[in-house]
C-alpha cells in the first residue's frame, strides 16, 4: 500500500453538470483534486512520466505531428504507488460513473500527456477510435498538473459531436486534423474550450467527442494526466481496426470479443454497492 494522502471518497456532481455532459459531450469540474492535494502527486507523476515516455527521444527530423503534440507515457499506475493512488482515486472514478450514468466504473488506462515547451498542437481526434469498447461506455478525465492558460495548449471540443458516434476519421495525425477540420465546417459544429485551469481542475469528455488541443507557445511544459474509465460490465466489441486490436492486447489482456471488459489491468474503481 502507498502512504500517499487519500484522494478517495465521493464527489457528487450537480444534475446540471450531468445534463451538460450528456448534451455537449464534455464538462468541467473545478478543483476535483485541490491544488494542495495535487502537490503530493504531481512531481512523482511528471518524473515517472518523463522517464518512461515512449516518444521522448525521437530526433526532430523523424518526429510526426503526434510526437510534437506531447510526450506520452501510459499506465503509470502499474509502476509506482504514488501514481497508483492518483489514478485509482475513488473520487475521480465516482464522477466518471455519474457522468456515464452507471453503477460502477473500471480503469481502462492512464496516460501522462506532456505537451512540451513550444510543443505542437494535438490534432482533431475521437478517443473511442482506439477502443474495443462502445464509445458511449467510456470517458476520459483530463487534468493539468500545472496552472495553464490558452497559450499552453487548451483542449477544444466540437460541441455535441459525441451524439454522432464514430465519425470515421483517422487516428491522431496530420490527416485527422485535415479531415476533421473539414467535417467541423461541414457539420457546423460549434467549438468550445475552457479558458484557463488551475492545477487540479479537470474536464471529462465522452468517447466519441471530437477534440483537439492548441500548441504550447510558452517555454514551460504543460503536463496533463488523463484517466480513462469504462462502465463496469461493458463488453469487448467487435474489432474493426488494428488500433483496437492493439488496445485489446495492451489494456484488456486475456479478454475476448463479446466478453465483459475486465482483466487484471482493469480494477473496479468505484461501485455504488461497495462505497
Ligand atoms: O492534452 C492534449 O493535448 C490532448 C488531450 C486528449 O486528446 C485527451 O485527453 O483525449
Amino acid at each position: 500500500m502507498s502512504d500517499s494522502p487519500s484522494i478517495d471518497g465521493e464527489r457528487i456532481i450537480s444534475q446540471d453538470k450531468v445534463d451538460f455532459f450528456a448534451d455537449n459531450g464534455h464538462v468541467r469540474v473545478d478543483q476535483l483534486c485541490s491544488k494542495d492535494e495535487l502537490m503530493n502527486f504531481s512531481e512523482s507523476l511528471v518524473r515517472l512520466g518523463t522517464d518512461i515516455a515512449w516518444n521522448k527521444d525521437i530526433p526532430l527530423e523523424k518526429q510526426r505531428t503526434y510526437d510534437r503534440a506531447f510526450h506520452q507515457s501510459i499506465n503509470l499506475w502499474k509502476l509506482d504507488p504514488v501514481a497508483k493512488a492518483f489514478v485509482t482515486a475513488k473520487r475521480f472514478a465516482h464522477v466518471a460513473a455519474q457522468l456515464l450514468k452507471v453503477k460502477g466504473v473500471r480503469l481502462y488506462h492512464d496516460q501522462l500527456l506532456n505537451k512540451k515547451a513550444l510543443g505542437g498542437h494535438t490534432p482533431w481526434h475521437q478517443d473511442a477510435y482506439y477502443w474495443p469498447i462502445k464509445g458511449s461506455q467510456a470517458i476520459t478525465m483530463w487534468m493539468p498538473l500545472v496552472d495553464i492558460d490558452s497559450s499552453m495548449g487548451l483542449v477544444q471540443f466540437a460541441e455535441k459531436s459525441h451524439l454522432k458516434g464514430d465519425l470515421k476519421g483517422s487516428a491522431i495525425s496530420g490527416a485527422s486534423e485535415n479531415e476533421f477540420s473539414e467535417l467541423v465546417d461541414k457539420e457546423q459544429f460549434s467549438l468550445s474550450s475552457y479558458e484557463s485551469f488551475v492545477a487540479g481542475d479537470a474536464t471529462f469528455h465522452a468517447g466519441w467527442t471530437l477534440h483537439r488541443a492548441g500548441e504550447n507557445s510558452t517555454n514551460t511544459d504543460r503536463p496533463a494526466m488523463t484517466v480513462i474509465y469504462i462502465a463496469d460490465q461493458c463488453q469487448v466489441q467487435k474489432i474493426e481496426r488494428n488500433e483496437q486490436q492493439l488496445d485489446l492486447l495492451m489494456y484488456l489482456p486475456g479478454a475476448n470479443v463479446g466478453e465483459i471488459a475486465a482483466s487484471p489491468m482493469n480494477p473496479l474503481l468505484w461501485h455504488q454497492d461497495s462505497n
